[in-house]
Parts: structure tokens; sequence; C-alpha cells
């Protein structure tokens, strides 16, 4: 009898902010039911809702059992795809999200660490999307809303699940939501992206150490 492939799980948001559509809900949906590096991938959506949104995330790795969880969440106004290194044990709303609550320096998990690393190689996924042309850089912050919130759940759930890596990525605006000057890229160049972050996630354990990155 054939093996059953693993999993890889892929998150992304619903519309938030009174936006129509959010990008990272789409690359979901795109890369659901695809291969990659011999792993299927089962997209999800998850609630921009703060509670709810972790609620729902645990529900997928429960009933997935990802060898790999990889988040993913708009931050509009960015120009890049970008791999978050550590999410942080903090929420704090400068918008109500879509249930209409609006916490403020609020913990994520009460008598937590202040914060959890990504397991992703973030380096090493920044420089393979470069290589392939793509725009990415390594952030700093995934802020305060539910996209850290999410991300600090993920960590927290998968500290008891020591060989199930994870992370965040943060996408630009797709091309319909830019305002005049803001940034954008094309949902088929993000989700060849995502597709590379997972490819370069499950295929590489040990990031690589090079300089910068960062410009926010
Ligand atoms: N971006 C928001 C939450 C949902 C999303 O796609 C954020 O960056 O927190």
């Amino acid at each position: 009898m054939a093996k059953k492939s693993k999993t890889v799980l892929l998150t992304g948001f619903e519309p938030f902010g009174g936006e129509s559509v959010n990008p990272s809900g789409e690359i979901a949906r795109q890369l659901h039911g695809t291969v990659i590096a011999g792993h299927r991938v089962v997209g999800a959506l998850l609630p921009c809702v703060f509670g709810a949104a972790i609620a729902e995330l645990k529900k997928q790795i429960r009933a997935t059992k990802p060898v790999l969880v990889i988040c993913t969440g708009q931050a509009g106004g960015r120009a890049e795809i970008t791999p978050e290194r550590v999410a942080i044990n903090v929420d704090d709303a400068r918008i109500a999200d879509n249930a209409g609550r609006q916490p403020v320096d609020r913990p994520i998990v009460r008598g937590g660490p202040a914060a959890y690393w990504s397991s992703l190689p973030i380096k090493a996924i920044t420089e393979e999307l470069r290589r392939r042309g793509i725009p990415a850089t390594v952030s700093q912050t995934a802020g305060t809303f539910v996209c850290n919130h999410v991300f600090y759940g993920l960590m927290h759930a998968l500290q008891d699940r020591k060989k199930v890596r994870g992370g965040f990525i943060h996408v630009p605006f797709l091309p319909e939501q830019a305002k005049p000057g803001q940034p954008s890229l094309p949902l088929d160049t993000m989700t060849a992206a995502i597709a590379v972050v997972l490819a370069v996630a499950l295929k590489i354990r040990r990031d690589v150490r090079v300089a910068g990155g960062a410009t926010h």
C-alpha cells in the first residue's frame, strides 16, 4: 500500500479592515491540494478575529497532523514577501477585528514567554525568493494585530510538537487593493513565492547565515 503523503498546513486570512479580498487567503486557496516537495498542501482560511483565529488554527493542526505549518497574512504597505523572525506576547489593535474586538496591551498567553522565534529558515527563504527575482526581506516585527496573535499562538502550540516547524509570512497588497503610490504584487507572483517558501522550509532545516535582509 502506498504510504500516505505527509501534509503541510498553509493558512491565510479572510479580508479585514474594510477590504473585500485578502491576498493571503487567496494564496492558501490556490495552493490547497497541490503537492510540494512530496508533501500535500492543505490550505485553510482563518477568521480575522482575536481568539477565534488561534482556535481555528489549532483545529486545523489537529485535523491535518502537518509536519510544517506556515501561516500567512496581508501587510498592506509592504513591497516585499516578508518572513517574520519573531512573534511577541501582546495584542494591541489599532483597528477592531472582524468581530469588533480591539484588545489593547493584552497578553496572548498569560504568563507565556515574551516571544517565540520562527522555526523556519527565514534567511534561506529570503535568499531563494530573491534569487528567483521575487522581492523579499526578513521582517523583525509581525505587528500586534491578529497576524502576530496567530503567529504567537502557533509557536506556543508547537512547543508540544517539537518536530513540527512553523512560522509566519506577511505578503503585500494585491494590485486591486493598492491606492496610488502603494506597493503591491500580482497574485500569481505571491502564490509562486509561497510555494517556494514551502519548498525551502521542507528541504532546509538549518538556516543559512547571511547578513541583513532587514529593512523593517
Ligand atoms: N493581516 C493582519 C491580520 C490579518 C491579515 O491578513 C495583520 O497583519 O495582523
